[in-house]
């Protein structure tokens, strides 16, 4: 079935995504649906993280296995984060905004445990991603209401169509090595949109939008969301060297005990 016969007003998702570099669909899947998929990950959290990779694991305070702050490659250890990756209407939308196939790449888990929870520095994706061309989304589905309060996503509106990338340099943010060193110019400011919702809330961006998020602010609430990660079949990474930066960094994280 084609996504707009279940999307709402897709025939503007790519030209709002072309103009901003982002789209948000609120919701894109119902309460049901975000209740089984809550689960689901409930039982991952219980009977996969434990088989998982020390590289693919970071915990925002490693003595407690509790702070799971994010994971990545979530679609190699389970069926069913693997089918939601690259069967869901999230990959239609994928293809709907890059205007290409879309090739399904990982699935990330984003949480900020409650009042430990870090912001996010702001950066671009396609930094990290080492493709060219820079033909990438990342979709960003929320798992719960996320706010100003629990670090809700933000965006600067039309970064995308600026010229290469943004420079970028190492951040002490577990999850998040680079962040961009220029951030906070009068355009960023005056062009930021904070992106809250619903559980369900599916928001997509391009790997070269700048997006960031605020520590999480709230005693008590987690802000838990899916990342989905799509390169459009034209992209070429640069898989040498996307592994040496990755061997460095993980070396450096098991030398500092971060993971
Ligand atoms: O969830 C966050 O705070 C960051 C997510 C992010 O950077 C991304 O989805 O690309």
């Amino acid at each position: 079935m084609s996504l707009s016969k279940k999307v709402p007003e897709t025939s503007t998702l790519k030209d709002d995504f072309d103009r901003d570099g982002f789209i948000a669909v609120r919701p894109l899947f119902n309460a049901e649906r975000m209740a089984e998929i809550n689960r689901e990950l409930d039982r991952y959290l219980r009977d996969c993280v434990p088989l998982m990779s020390e590289t693919d694991v970071y915990y925002e305070d490693k003595a407690n296995r509790a702070t799971v702050k994010q994971m990545m490659f979530l679609e190699r250890y389970d069926p069913f984060f693997s089918d939601l990756l690259k069967s869901s209407l999230v990959h239609d939308l994928a293809e709907t905004v890059l205007g290409e196939p879309a090739i399904a790449q990982n699935m990330e888990y984003f949480n900020k445990p409650p009042g430990i929870g870090k912001q996010t520095p702001p950066h671009q994706d396609g930094y990290y991603f080492k493709i060219d061309p820079p033909q990438a989304v990342t979709g960003w589905l929320a798992l719960e209401p996320v706010d100003a309060e629990n670090g809700c996503l933000q965006y600067v509106r039309g970064s995308h169509r600026g010229e290469g990338w943004r420079p970028h340099g190492r951040s002490e943010i577990l999850g998040f090595s680079q962040g961009i060193t220029d951030f906070g110019t009068p355009d960023d400011i005056a062009n930021t949109v904070a992106m809250p919702g619903g559980a369900g809330m599916l928001l997509m961006h391009h790997c070269k939008t700048v997006h960031w998020a605020s520590p999480n602010r709230s005693p008590t609430r987690s802000r838990r969301a899916l990342g989905f990660v799509f390169y459009g079949e034209s992209a070429r990474p640069d898989e040498a060297a996307k592994r040496a930066y990755q061997a460095k960094l993980d070396a450096e994280l098991k030398a500092a005990n971060k993971i």
